[in-house]
């Protein structure tokens, strides 16, 4: 059955510490989930989430980006193979990015079927 993508909801405060995300699914090809926090200032960013991928096939795909005020710069991606419907833990550290209060990540689901599936729960950004 086809579910229909969620969006991540509102984040709470710009300020560092946690901010958390239950379940987010996307699904099928062009979904997208961005958000946007401020990052000035920050040395020491990191991008923490849990993910968790099923029923891909080969070029099914979901890119993880951050926008540095400037460009979107790709800091993952999942993809056929890395399907196992288990979560696993990404912990990004984005101190070599020149971040800034424009910063922005996004997950954007490049997929091929309404039966491919991509979560993401625990989304965590420090600064
Ligand atoms: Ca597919
Ligand atoms: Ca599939």
């Amino acid at each position: 059955m086809q579910q229909p993508a969620r969006h991540l909801p509102a984040w709470l405060a710009a300020y560092c510490a946690v901010h958390l995300v239950a379940d987010s699914l996307l699904t099928s090809s062009g979904s997208s989930a961005t958000r946007a926090v401020s990052l000035a200032g920050s040395t020491s960013s990191h991008l923490i989430f849990d993910y968790k991928a099923n029923l891909f096939e080969a070029g099914d795909s979901v890119v993880v980006k951050i926008y540095n005020g400037t460009s979107w710069i790709t800091v993952q991606t999942i993809s056929d193979g890395q399907d196992d419907n288990t979560y696993h833990h990404s912990d990004i550290n984005l101190s070599s990015y020149s971040l800034n209060r424009s910063f922005q990540v996004s997950f954007r689901s490049l997929m091929s079927d309404a039966d491919d599936y991509f979560y993401i729960d625990n989304l965590l950004i420090t600064k």
